[in-house]
């Protein structure tokens, strides 16, 4: 669904709902999906919004988080928070631990996993286009590749198609797992011929379970449907409509073009130097996390999609229905997109990145009109990852009463920059 962007600002309607007695009925959509087995389904659509007006974020709370995180080794950080009345960007730390450079709101970055959302993204354009159905087994569009044949293509959007994640084996020791695999070129095949050799984690569709192998598979899907590299999938319909200028896939190139953030890994051996991790194929997750970008160009992108300017209303409301992945119920996974729920009853839909020496957040409202997103320059190091998701609560929450004892307080000074609006005009896709 889409908003008119004069439509005032409202929130607050998933506590008021909840209130009101528990999820709203699911919205009938043709591509809704049917629940999975055993599995409660969270609303897809936002409830009728209320007149709450939405908080002011937390800057100082989000500056905060980014301090934390370097605290927590990374050595930079920032974050980009846009909404109707402007654009707020925070950085902190370097971009360039051996020249010094400070982390820059400009600069280019590995988004890791945020890339399945580009890569959803394209193959829900290609069922708008009925040139796929979500409910067809894999093996309809790709004989033969996959053993079981109940593997659908929702199975592998929702990852609950039970195919093991190779990844889990190829990076068991963090560095020398990395190094073995920064130079080298992998085929789509031979990616999913490493996860075939591990046994299936659960029956097609019985459970969530996170594995890249399913979007190694939708990034061959989106080859032989349009039997083009996924390079000009995501270029010709998602980069070039919305004008994001500093989003790319250079896959197999190892460089991050133009003005780039650094990446730095943590070994798993405490007090061993950081490896520059910078420099990489990124052909062992392909269209499952090799997509290059900026803040500014997450914002926009998050942004469109929640307001429908990439998907039609159906397929949309298919993306953004979810289930729960663990048992909080505050995290859920639609196709291609997580949603969380935050403390004050705001939901957010995104996905998070971990790439070597980066970790990424890019999330949205549902009506798309507020978005942040938030990297720091290090990974295998959850402690810096855990303090980075904390931008989400500060930003779209607001500042916490002051007599909260989680109430933040900055712990040095940011490099800020404020702007008035600069929303991109584009049309709706539908
Ligand atoms: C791979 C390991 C993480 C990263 C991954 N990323 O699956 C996908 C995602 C694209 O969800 C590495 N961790 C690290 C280790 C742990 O090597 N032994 O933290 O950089 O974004």
């Amino acid at each position: 669904m889409s908003l008119s962007p004069r439509r005032r600002l409202t929130v607050g309607v998933s506590v008021i709902a909840a209130l009101a007695g528990g999820f709203a009925p699911l919205a009938t959509a043709s591509a809704a999906p049917a629940a999975p087995r055993g599995v409660a389904q969270a609303p897809a659509s936002p409830a009728p919004e209320m007149s709450a007006t939405i908080a002011a974020p937390d800057m100082d709370g989000v500056v905060a988080a980014l301090n934390a995180a370097t605290a927590k080794g990374a050595p930079g950080a920032m974050a980009r928070y846009t909404a109707p009345d402007g654009v707020r960007s925070r950085a902190v730390g370097v971009r360039d631990r051996v020249s010094g450079a400070p982390m820059d709101v400009d600069a280019r970055f590995r988004i890791g996993s945020v890339s399945k959302t580009f890569s959803a993204v394209v193959l829900l354009q290609l069922v708008d286009e009925g040139r796929l159905k979500l409910d067809r087994p894999v093996g309809r569009y790709l004989p033969g590749l996959l053993p079981d044949d109940r593997i659908t293509v929702r199975h592998l959007l929702t990852h609950r198609s039970g195919l093991a994640d190779y990844t889990e084996a190829m990076f068991n020791q963090t560095v020398p797992g990395f190094e073995a695999v920064r130079n080298r070129v992998f085929s789509y095949q031979e990616l999913v011929d490493l996860s075939l050799a591990e046994p299936p984690t659960t029956e097609p569709g019985a459970a969530y379970k996170y594995s890249n192998t399913n979007f190694v598979v939708v990034g061959m899907l989106i080859e032989k449907l349009t039997g083009r590299p996924v390079a000009d999938a995501y270029q010709r319909r998602i980069i070039k409509p919305l004008g994001l200028r500093q989003t790319s896939y250079v896959h197999p190139d190892t460089r991050i073009k133009g003005l780039r953030v650094r990446g730095y890994l943590h070994p798993d051996e405490a007090g061993a130097p950081l490896v520059d991790s910078t420099e990489q194929t990124v052909s062992w997750a392909q269209s499952a996390g090799a997509v290059i970008s900026s803040p500014a160009d997450l914002n926009a992108f998050t942004s469109a999609l929640l307001r429908g300017r990439l998907l039609s209303r159906a397929t949309l409301e298919a993306m953004t229905t979810v289930t729960p992945t663990d048992t909080t119920v505050t995290r859920f996974y639609g196709l291609g997109l997580r949603r969380y729920d935050l403390s004050c009853g705001t939901r957010i839909y995104g996905h998070t990145g971990t790439v070597q020496g980066y970790y990424t957040y890019a999330f949205s409202t549902r009506d798309g009109r507020r978005s942040l997103s938030a990297m720091a320059n290090t990974s295998n190091r959850g402690e810096a990852n855990t303090a980075l998701g904390d931008t989400l609560e500060a930003a779209f929450c607001g500042k916490k009463p002051a007599s909260s004892p989680s109430a933040r307080t900055a712990t040095a000074p940011a490099r800020d920059a404020e702007s008035p609006p600069a929303e991109r005009d584009l049309p709706e896709r539908r």
